[in-house]
């Protein structure tokens, strides 16, 4: 059985030193702080559980930094989404491949060992599917092979363009489904992430524009068990576009129709009302927040304080991937509410601190979402380890929570040293062990892209 002492680890308990942790099958065994006997592999530095990203598109990384001029007098997410559009309809499987072990590389060396992947380009550019229907979701599992990370993949469910069913766009008929065809994309995607060491498979609804309330009934029930994902009051017009439909804001609506539980992950939820927010904090669900990709959309900011106060379960995701890295999604998250209350450590838990609080909700929200026994350093757990170089500059002369504090606060470069997934290390002195083939590949189609 392959065991490691490490120097210090971040235990459920907390902080501990010379912590012996066997794994087998790609499990933790067993966890023996203060050990004392003779070890054949110690590893020296800090060691914290894998986070969970718990919102990736991946195909989005290939247009990062493409969409900041402004076309128009007033430029916004709806004007960005065209131009994803169109960036999307140049996805092909290879191409879609490529992006995504790229991204996967950069979320594994940022501290995230796996991803939910909210996967929705699944036909050909005419619309039609594939012969493989699920030939773009095995894509993303076929990266996920590569570069090791653990994959929770999310087939979209997607029918319509707006609220009250209104037709799909132009630009939407490469992600349209009906319950059956989808079906066939999930078949697809189990066989898929059933191969992979730490892989599963879930659902998402796009949003309650593209799924309607008879259709989210169908599918929760149809694929019994699993995560479900949905982008839900991400928007201002989208929460007035549900309004008028329905009479109800998005949140309200969907608690209204649908027994909303521990399986969901509600994505940004941004614009809540104080009601809004008791119903999901009070649901056992996860809200998936976004902060770089929000503020990168100009969506708005999510009232974490007050959620966070009534217990509300939460983590992150890279979302558009326009910037992977799992320190400055929490510190961002931080930020907005500090810049909005004008005051400091808005999301702490005393005695905690703000980077350790920050840091255990978004590992113990992300597994949730993933559907994945990640996030703890415990027996049972998936043997997912993130080891920080306490000697890099960020971090030097720090210890317990003030190392947390100092990665997600205060580094510049990236004290990420060496990750394990599942037991096999992927990343070594601070680089995946595949990122120069990734790099390589990624630059094709970048060049192709661009050409
Ligand atoms: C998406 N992304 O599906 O990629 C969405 C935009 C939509 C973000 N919201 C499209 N970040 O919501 O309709
Ligand atoms: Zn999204």
């Amino acid at each position: 059985m392959p065991e490691a002492v490490f120097e210090r680890a971040l235990l459920p308990e907390g902080w501990r030193e010379k912590v012996r942790i066997a794994w087998e099958a790609g499990r933790i065994a067993a966890v023996e702080p203060d050990f004392g006997g003779p070890a054949e592999t110690r590893i020296a530095g800090t060691l914290v559980p894998g986070t969970g990203n718990l919102h990736s598109h991946a195909f989005q990384r290939g247009f990062a930094g493409l969409t900041e001029r402004r076309g128009q007098a007033s430029d916004h997410f709806w004007t960005w989404r065209e131009a994803m559009y169109r960036f999307a309809g140049a996805m092909n499987p290879q191409r879609l491949k490529a992006i995504a072990a790229l991204a996967q590389v950069e979320m594994l060396e940022s501290g995230f060992t796996a991803v939910a992947e909210f996967h929705y380009v699944h036909h050909q550019p005419d619309g039609r599917p594939y012969d493989d229907p699920a030939a773009m979701a095995v894509a993303v599992a076929e990266a996920a092979a590569e570069t090791g990370i653990g994959l929770t993949l999310l087939p979209v469910f997607y029918a319509h363009g707006g609220f009250s069913d209104r037709p799909a766009g132009e630009g939407q008929k490469r992600f349209l489904c009906d319950p059956d065809l989808f079906a066939r994309i999930v078949e697809g995607a189990k066989a898929a992430t059933g191969a992979l060491a730490s892989g599963r498979t879930g659902i998402a609804p796009h949003s309650l524009r593209a799924a309607n309330v008879a259709e989210l009934r169908l599918l929760t029930a149809a694929h019994g068990d699993g995560p479900v994902h949905i982008h839900i009051a991400e928007q201002t017009a989208e929460v007035a576009d549900c309004e008028a439909a329905t009479g109800r804001r998005p949140v309200d609506y969907l608690f209204d129709s649908l027994d909303v539980d521990s399986r969901w992950c509600l994505i940004h939820a941004t614009h809540v009302t104080a009601g809004e927010v008791a119903r999901m904090a009070a649901s056992g669900a996860v809200v998936g927040l976004c902060p770089v990709t929000e503020a990168d959309l100009g969506d708005g900011l999510f009232p974490a304080v007050d959620y966070t106060t009534l217990g509300g379960r939460w983590g992150v995701g890279s979302d558009s991937n326009v910037l992977i890295s799992l320190p400055q999604e929490l510190r961002l998250l931080e930020q907005g509410q500090r810049l909005r209350d004008r005051a400091r450590n808005r999301l702490a838990k005393p005695p905690l601190s703000t980077g350790r609080t920050l840091f255990e909700a978004a590992a113990a929200g992300g597994a949730q979402a993933l559907g994945l026994p990640l996030g703890v350093l415990a027996t049972g757990a998936s043997a997912d380890f993130v080891v920080l170089d306490d000697d890099h500059p960020a971090l030097v002369g720090r210890s317990g929570d003030g190392l947390l504090d100092a990665w997600i606060f205060a580094a510049a470069g990236n004290p990420v040293r060496d990750v394990f997934v599942a037991g096999r290390q992927v990343v070594k002195d601070g680089v995946h062990v595949a990122r120069a083939a990734a790099e390589a590949a990624f630059a094709a189609v970048a060049r192709e892209l661009a050409a």
